[in-house]
């Protein structure tokens, strides 16, 4: 699995000349590399490497995206929601796994890491046109089985091959190790024929990562969650984006206010399903559908 580190968040500095680049247009800059003790270092946390490694694997670690210090914080107040979660219900879901489902409603903490500008353009690049799909925490708690082998666009009755139609971004807040499950993927196995399913033999390769790193993977590629055997649990977060002429995984429109979604950023309002597929797929009464929230963000 190809292993990048981003220096972003390494410094104040660094991290000014992240913020000045939000909005900007150039946020598919080209990388340029470093050798650091044997590991490709991006001096930038950019947009070509990542597609690149995308196409080739179907997945790829970023490591050092956040400073610990934003991972700590999210992790706490994730933390708060997590003790009022029940455990999941079956055995994908992880019996001894729970889930943060209505990411959106819950916490402010995602809003600038969903419309972040290298994950718009990664996603520019592989989706097109797209959506929030399903963002969900997963503390996979001690003692959890590993979770079943699949990929994320099995859902979709759709014929095999077809171009990407998910793109899934898993988000470390905590260190991701062998031993506390961290996610399992099979390098390549997004490029199967039709039918194909994992074998013994197929090499699997775990996404350990320390706490900050974002494992970006497309959703034909073949992974699932790791076995927890330790006894502290470990806690991820997916941002899962799909083509916006598709249903998302999550029914946003109901699942987090208009109240809510008028506060945000146009761009995440967009994500959460105020959005068409040109023409006109999602039309509300013949114009778009931002016009129907009720606060301001509503001009065009
Ligand atoms: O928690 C993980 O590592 C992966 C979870 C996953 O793939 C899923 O729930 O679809």
């Amino acid at each position: 699995m190809r292993r990048y580190t981003s220096i972003i968040g390494a410094s104040p500095e660094r991290e000014m000349s992240r913020q000045s680049r939000i909005g900007s247009a150039d946020t598919a800059s080209t990388a340029r590399w470093v050798e650091n003790a044997g590991v490709l270092t991006t001096v930038e946390f950019a947009v070509l490497p990542i597609v690149e490694a995308l196409r080739a694997d179907g997945v790829v670690v970023v490591e050092g995206v956040l400073d610990p210090a934003r991972a700590r914080r999210v992790k706490a107040e994730l933390q708060q929601l997590l003790d009022a979660t029940p455990s999941g219900r079956n055995g994908f879901e992880g019996f001894d796994t729970k889930r943060i489902y209505r990411l959106f409603a819950k916490t402010r903490a995602f809003d600038d890491l969903a419309i972040d500008p290298v994950l718009i353009g990664v996603l520019d690049a592989i989706l097109g046109h797209y959506q929030l799909s399903a963002p969900t925490g997963i503390q996979i708690g001690p003692g959890s089985e590993q979770q079943p082998l699949h990929h994320d666009d099995s859902i979709y009755p759709l014929p095999v091959p077809h171009g990407d139609v998910v793109l899934n971004t898993m988000w470390a807040f905590d260190d991701f190790t062998a031993a506390n499950g961290a996610t399992r993927f099979l390098p390549g196995s997004h490029q199967w024929s039709a039918g194909r399913r994992p074998a013994e033999t197929d090499p699997v390769v775990l996404a350990e990562m320390p706490a900050g790193s974002v494992a970006f993977y497309t959703g034909s590629i073949w992974h699932g969650g790791g076995a927890n055997r330790t006894g502290v649990p470990r806690l991820g977060v997916i941002l899962e984006y799909v083509a916006a002429w598709l249903r998302p995984q999550e029914n946003h429109v109901i699942g987090v206010s208009p109240e809510t979604v008028a506060t945000l950023p146009v761009t995440l309002q967009e994500l959460l399903g105020y959005n068409i597929y040109p023409p006109f797929v999602g039309y509300v009464d013949g114009r778009h559908p931002r016009r129907f929230l009720p606060a301001a963000n509503n001009a065009e």
